[in-house]
């Protein structure tokens, strides 16, 4: 049987690389670079599957744009969030479309975590002050922030992503509410007190954490009525999509006080950031480096490859949207 033919969008890691180019006939984009509209459209015709990541846009007009002899049989996508991908569009050319969860939980949440810590203790006006030996003096009441232990943790979107966050912060005493689409069954929450309304959870977020997808009810989701209804202080911190959060409304409540922080994974603009942002210390920034540790590049990879490989064996893959 001839080998599929597989097109990589980007630089994946070396093991996913290696055992890509053992079990299929690969076309590795080196360069790295986004691949754009036309790209996608040329690989329908090319490829009977692509792996892409979440910086390649499978939109239903592109989808519409796939040729008349399409070839692509199967999306496999190296990224849990499929935003950038159409899937009643990709489903109607009868595409499959397969993702990553699991493998990269952790290493989100460590970053959320990373994010929530820096934000609330001044990470980033401290890290300069030394860095650039401006450091000339100390006083007790020099970067006084904010404790995180034994506080009240808001999180929207209780996912995989999000209870893996909830059992780092336990170990730092926080006390864990959750809005989550469905109530958890108890053997899941371990103790995180369920909030059937944002609202009612934003009232006692001291810290709110996003961890859920970006879908056409979750845009902007971070509104500035929302904003409001957060403790005097709170911080925020989103390693899920930059779409979830209406930045100017945020912009305002940093102004404002309404929240003493934010800490940032993800924005509504990427690569790039908002460059309003830049002038305020109290946002501590990451560029979209969630799930970006070895061991995770090396899980998502091959999470990717096993639902390429069901796929091809006439399995269902396990992670079929
Ligand atoms: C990935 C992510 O790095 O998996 C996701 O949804 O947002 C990131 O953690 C990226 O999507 C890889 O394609």
């Amino acid at each position: 049987m001839s080998r599929k033919r597989v097109w990589i969008t980007r630089r994946l890691s070396d093991a996913t690389l290696e055992r890509a180019a053992r079990d299929y006939d690969v076309v590795i984009n080196h360069e790295d670079t986004p691949g754009t509209a036309q790209d996608l459209i040329a690989a329908s015709a090319e490829f009977d599957a692509v792996i892409p990541c979440h910086s390649e846009h499978f939109s239903a007009d592109v989808v519409a744009q796939f040729a008349d002899r399409l070839r692509l049989r199967i999306v496999a996508n190296h990224s849990v969030g499929v935003d950038h991908c159409d899937l009643p569009a990709l489903k109607k050319r009868g595409i499959a479309v397969t993702n990553t969860p699991d493998v990269l939980s952790d290493a989100t949440a460590e970053l959320a975590m990373l994010l929530m810590l820096g934000a609330a203790r001044n990470a980033v006006a401290g890290d300069r002050i030394v860095r650039t030996g401006a450091w000339e003096s100390w006083s007790p009441a020099f970067m006084v922030g904010k404790q995180v232990t034994g506080a009240r943790l808001g999180i929207i979107g209780m996912g995989r992503v999000g209870r893996a966050f909830a059992a780092k912060a336990r170990g730092f005493d926080m006390e864990i509410h959750y809005y989550n689409r469905s109530e958890l069954p108890a053997n899941q929450a371990q103790g995180a007190r369920y909030h059937r309304s944002i609202e009612s959870l934003l009232g006692v977020a001291d810290f709110l954490s996003l961890h859920c997808p970006a879908t056409a009810e979750t845009i902007n989701l971070m509104s500035a009525d929302r904003f409001s209804l957060l403790p005097q202080g709170a911080v925020i911190v989103n390693t899920a999509r930059g779409a979830l959060i209406d930045e100017d409304a945020l912009l305002h409540a940093l102004i404002e006080g309404r929240i003493s922080a934010a800490g940032l994974d993800c924005f509504q603009e990427e690569p790039g950031g908002n460059p309003a942002f830049a002038a305020h210390d109290n946002i501590f920034m990451l560029p979209h480096i969630g799930s970006a540790t070895r061991e995770t590049r090396d899980a998502m990879g091959f999470r990717a490859l096993d639902n390429l490989d069901a796929f091809f064996a006439g399995q269902t893959p396990g992670d079929l949207l």
